[in-house]
Order: C-alpha cells, then sequence, then structure tokens
C-alpha cells in the first residue's frame, strides 16, 4: 500500500529510535558482562590466595602432628601445555673405596676408586640424557635425587679392611666430592628449578662395629655425616633441599603421589625364588600400617628391580668378590631413573642408568 512522504518519514525515525534502543540495551549487557568477568577474576584470585594460605596452614599443623616425617613438596608450577612431571634418580651403594678385580669375578667387573669417579660422573650424565627424553613430552622442572645410602664400604667386614682402597673418613671425603661435583652438574646443566635430596642412612655407614644400630643408627653413622655435610654445602642455594630422617624412612609428598625412600636392608631375603619380591610384598604391607605411599625406592640389594609399587636400586660398584663367591645371578654396574606424572599422580618411567 503507497504511504505518504511523512509517513514513510515517521517509520524511519521509528526505525532509528528502536535501532538505537537495541544498540544501548547491547551495550548495557556487554558493559554488565564485563564487570561480571572483572568481578568473577577478582573472586577467584581472593579464592586461590586462600587456598594457598589454607594449604600453607594445613602443611603446617601436619607436620606438627605427625609421628612420622613427611617433607611436602610443591610442584614447581607449569609454564607449558606439556604433561607436568617429577623425575628422579636413585644413586646408592656407590661403595667408593672398595675394590674389585676381574680375577674375583670371572672376569665381569673392576672397581677402583678411579673407576668409581668413571661410573659417579655417567650416573648424572645419564640421569640427565633420560631427563631430556622424557621432556619431548614432559615438562619437568624438578628432580628427586635420592640418595639411598651405602656410598661407604666402611670396615664393617674383615674382608673390607683388608681390601678397601681408603679407610672409611677417606671414603667420606671421597663420597662428598662425587656428590657435589654430580649436584653441580645438574644445577648447571639440568635447567632444574629445583632439586631434592632425599637420604637415607646404609648399613655399610656405621661407626660402630658389629650388627647395625637402630634408635642410635643416624647420630653413629658416617653417612649422616656426608647428608649433613652436603646440606651445609648448599644452604645458601635455594634450588636445593637436603631431607635426612631420624629413621629409616623418609616420606616425600610430591602433590599427593606419596615417595617411601629407605635404604632397603630392614627387610630380609635369603636367595628364595622370585627373587625380591616375596619378601619386599611382605614388607611393603607392614610398611603400608605406618604410613601409606605410591611408591618405594630402596637399594642395598644391588639389584634393579622395578616393580608395579617399588623400583630396587641396582650398585655402582657392581659385580664383586662376594657376589660371585655365593653365586649371585650377574648384572651390570647400573642404578634407577624414574619419571612421575604430577597431574595423573602416576610414574610415567623406571629405566635402568647403566654407568659402565
Ligand atoms: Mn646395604
Amino acid at each position: 500500500m503507497p504511504r505518504s512522504k511523512r509517513e514513510r518519514a515517521a517509520i524511519d525515525r521509528l526505525d532509528r529510535v528502536e535501532a538505537d534502543e537495541r544498540s544501548t540495551r547491547h551495550a548495557l549487557s556487554l558493559h554488565r558482562a564485563q564487570r561480571t568477568a572483572d568481578e568473577w577474576r577478582r573472586h577467584a584470585l581472593a579464592l586461590e590466595k586462600a587456598l594457598d594460605l589454607e594449604t600453607r596452614r594445613c602443611d603446617a599443623l601436619l607436620a606438627i602432628k605427625e609421628p612420622i616425617e613427611i617433607v611436602s613438596i610443591r610442584p614447581s608450577k607449569s609454564r607449558t601445555r606439556k604433561n607436568l612431571t617429577i623425575a628422579g634418580a636413585i644413586a646408592s651403594d656407590w661403595h667408593v673405596g672398595e675394590t674389585v678385580t676381574r680375577g674375583q669375578t670371572a672376569g665381569r667387573n673392576e672397581y677402583s676408586p678411579k673407576t668409581c669417579e668413571e661410573r659417579a660422573a655417567r650416573f648424572f650424565e645419564r640421569a640427565l640424557r633420560l631427563v631430556e627424553i622424557q621432556r619431548g613430552g614432559a615438562e619437568i622442572r624438578d628432580f628427586v635425587l635420592c640418595l639411598l645410602g651405602d656410598f661407604i664400604g666402611g670396615y664393617i667386614h674383615e674382608d673390607l679392611k683388608l681390601t678397601n682402597a681408603m679407610s672409611p673418613t677417606e671414603e667420606v671425603r671421597f663420597a662428598k666430592r662425587l656428590l657435589i661435583a654430580g649436584i653441580d652438574f645438574l644445577l648447571q646443566r639440568g635447567k632444574f628449578s629445583r632439586l631434592h635430596i632425599p637420604c637415607s642412612y646404609g648399613n655399610h655407614g656405621r661407626t660402630n662395629p658389629g650388627k647395625p644400630l637402630v634408635g642410635a643408627a643416624p647420630r653413629n653413622s658416617y653417612e649422616v655425616m656426608l647428608y649433613a655435610d652436603l646440606a651445609d654445602h648448599y644452604r645458601h642455594d635455594q634450588r636445593v633441599s637436603v631431607y635426612i630422617p631420624e629413621g629409616a624412612f623418609v616420606y616425600l609428598d610430591l602433590s599427593r603421589y606419596i615417595l617411601r625412600c629407605t635404604h632397603g636392608d630392614t627387610f630380609r631375603y635369603q636367595g628364595g625364588i622370585g627373587g625380591l619380591t616375596i619378601p619386599l610384598v611382605k614388607a611393603l604391607h607392614r610398611w603400608e600400617t605406618q604410613r601409606r605411599a605410591d611408591l618405594t625406592l630402596f637399594g642395598h640389594w644391588h639389584t634393579y628391580s622395578p616393580g608395579p609399587r617399588w623400583i630396587g636400586n641396582g650398585s655402582l660398584k657392581g659385580f664383586d668378590a662376594w657376589a660371585s663367591f655365593i653365586g649371585v645371578e650377574y648384572e651390570p654396574p647400573q642404578q634407577a631413573f624414574f619419571a612421575i606424572d604430577v597431574e595423573r599422580r602416576r610414574r610415567t618411567a623406571a629405566e635402568p642408568i647403566f654407568v659402565e
């Protein structure tokens, strides 16, 4: 229907008013949404802050309450989209001052302070190489270096007194030098934010003759002295934390994935079929009643043995006269590497570190 000029103008005016009104309404709702987003953001920040404070408060309360030492580690925050992972290695059973000849071991092994120094360097280099391989798919900023004992051979057997290349005090000095060189290497080349060092004393480092002590063991161990010296050495380096327990176990809480570290001489094994597994599973069952752990790391048995809930470490010293004499199965000198996916709370790697 044809419209007059005046009518058309009136309709145009009406359309413009409606359009203005619509755009004002949109501008208003946009403004409201922006304001809400800002408010939510502020709210989220406040909640994050409160959560952080409460977590710290909880940690402090737990630390006071817990009879068994547990070290709480908050992993460094992720900076990339890769899986945040904590990598670690077990160093144990280096027996730095002990000697092995090829003649004692059917030609399989030779060990002296010189070989020991070379293998110690390889341990750190190859641990870092495994970290780099993992970094293909994971972000690794925290490294757990487990020092699980028997770095020194000591004078605990008559045989050792007669064959060791060093006295126990010389061994402590030598082991300290090797560990500092390795830790410095990890700090310089590893691109880690933090290095966590849980320590466990072995049975070889005891200062007393006869059987190992229990309650008085840490205060009478060359190795606890060695670990305390390491802690002193790195006291000004914010990246390094050394944990020395007062008992046979140290527990690390890696964002609710619990690591249990121990030397491994507290469970018995007399060469039964199935190897370490059966006595170990029984021991794990007992330890679980004290404190639950997701992964148990131990040394002492000179046998690299990764299991579903544990990793037994090999030895740096390798096959020796005693192993040959009692007829232990040969294994190369090796240590262990592991990786833990922080968000999944799962172990993603357990691998040998060959040090020969
Ligand atoms: Mn041992």
